[in-house]
């Protein structure tokens, strides 16, 4: 069995696996068998050059530290300042500058050099999301064959949102030289074939199939999802947990509605707060009668972008608590730190109705994890946006446009309101979405497309095309 290569901005070293724990490590777990190597940053600005070794669970792990230009050039300027905003459908948010561009590449080209010397010839390498999209080709360029997969956790633009990014191109080019290129919906894998079709010239075939300078490459759907039988087993013993029941006395006899996401513009918490507070001014009966706790643990917050949103959620949620509380009543809890994974899955277990309204999202995994973690004899309801990637496999949900405060607010009422028989038929829909797509799934499906890639045999695919 050829050894698996994980490649990702960041790692997730095992020596300081915090309360964020999750995300990658946990939707990768099974495919990391031993053996394997994650290679990528270490989440430390230094000066070394080598890469630093660990292990783990029998996985190695080499990460490389980063400049403080790096840092500032790839990660904040480019990554996030350009690539994570026009990926989400934000041009007016983007600020594209050559330098910061160059840096994006040089530090793609370093990741390349260190890793090349690290790789067996039969390794399967799967690099992780848009901060690393030119690695192949400066892998290719070092005169790596093996075969090379990339996935984007993020969504796809169409070609008139693409073509608002200069050196576009490039970019695109740059993801045609993995073997398979992977995205969380079928919407996402055509917009990237609409790009390279429209901006690269390039015929795709009905199955995403293409060459790419006498290259054979492939755009596949392949949607994450979570462990579901395991955090469905962690959030029926988090129920029981000190911080549920002390949530649940807080609650007095109140229903929770919860909002969990990293404190991000893409999250839309700003028009849910804003859907909050029309509850309660349109719903008059439901003052006194809910709860909404909202865990947005701050990130990105070297970026100007981040910080307005911050200081723009800090007034609505003054503002709204201002209008609505009573002396023994907040309508909005919120909270900037992360909690544990546990405690909250044990928290979502609680909740009578999760909100998760982003404006863009690649697929939000929050979704899928409130529904493995409800009671099955009284599950909650799931409020999800109809711009998440969750939404195309998790239709039982109540789809909301989250640009739509008033349409917000009426679902939040109406998963309120919902009777027993109705939130169990949804739920029981959305629980078959949710164990059909599991991490372990995704994994599978990703590697068994890299592993039949026709890298080796173009001249047949050429004839095909
Ligand atoms: C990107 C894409 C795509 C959140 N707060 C805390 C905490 N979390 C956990 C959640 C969930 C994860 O972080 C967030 O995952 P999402 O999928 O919701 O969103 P992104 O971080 O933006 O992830 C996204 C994903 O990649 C995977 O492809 O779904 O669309 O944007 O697991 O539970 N975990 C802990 N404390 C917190 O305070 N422990």
């Amino acid at each position: 069995m050829p050894r698996l290569v994980v490649v990702s901005n960041r790692v997730p070293l095992p020596s300081e696996r915090g309360p964020r724990a999750g995300g990658l490590a946990v939707a990768l777990a099974d495919a990391l068998r031993p053996g394997s190597l994650w290679f990528g940053w270490s989440g430390k600005r230094g000066n070394a050059q080598e890469a630093s070794l660990q292990q783990g669970d029998g996985v190695s792990y080499a990460t490389i530290d980063l400049s403080e230009a790096e840092h500032r050039g790839f990660y904040v300027h480019f990554a996030n300042g350009v690539l994570w905003p026009l990926l989400h459908f934000r041009l007016g948010l983007m600020t594209f500058r050559s330098e910061d561009y160059a840096a994006y590449r040089a530090v793609n080209r370093r990741f390349a050099a260190t890793l090349a010397p690290l790789l067996r010839p039969d390794d399967l390498i799967w690099v992780h999301d848009y901060h690393l999209i030119p690695l192949a080709e400066e892998l290719r360029a070092l005169g790596v064959s093996n075969r090379i997969g990339f996935f984007l956790h993020t969504p796809f633009v169409p070609p008139a949102i693409m073509q608002a990014l200069p050196r576009a191109n490039e970019l695109l080019e740059s993801l045609c030289a993995y073997d398979v290129t992977g995205f969380h919906t079928a919407g996402y894998q055509q917009a990237f074939l609409d790009c390279v079709r429209e901006m690269l010239g390039v015929r795709p075939d009905a199955d995403g199939r293409f060459l790419w300078q006498g290259r054979p490459a492939q755009a596949v759907v392949d949607p994450i999802g979570i462990d579901a039988d395991g955090f469905r087993s962690c959030a029926e013993q988090a129920a029981h947990s000190i911080e549920a029941r002390q949530l649940r006395e807080s609650l007095a006899g109140r229903a929770l509605g919860i909002g969990v996401d990293r404190l991000d513009y893409s999250k839309g918490l700003l028009s849910r707060f804003e859907a909050i507070g029309r509850l309660f001014a349109h719903y008059p009966e439901h003052r006194r009668r809910v709860s909404f706790l909202q865990i947005a643990a701050r990130s990105r917050e070297e970026q100007g972008d981040y910080q307005r949103l911050r200081r723009e959620l800090d007034r609505i949620v003054g503002d709204t608590n201002g209008r609505y509380s009573e002396f023994d009543w907040v309508p909005l809890r919120y909270m900037t730190r992360a909690v544990r994974r546990t405690t909250l899955a044990g928290f979502f277990r609680i909740a009578r109705l999760a909100i998760v309204t982003p404006l863009r999202d690649g697929m939000n995994l929050v979704a899928k994890e409130y529904v493995a973690a409800q009671d099955p004899e009284d599950p909650g309801v799931l409020i999800l946006s109809r711009f998440a990637g969750a939404a195309d496999q998790m239709t039982d949900a109540l789809i909301v446009n989250p640009f739509d405060a008033e349409e917000v607010a009426a679902a939040i009422h109406r998963g309120l309101t919902m009777g027993l028989e109705e939130r169990q038929q949804r739920w029981q829909a959305l629980r078959d979405a949710v164990w059909n797509t599991t991490a372990k799934q995704y994994c599978t499906v990703f590697l068994s497309y890299l592993e039949r890639s026709p890298w080796s045999e173009p001249r047949r695919l050429r004839a095909a095309s």
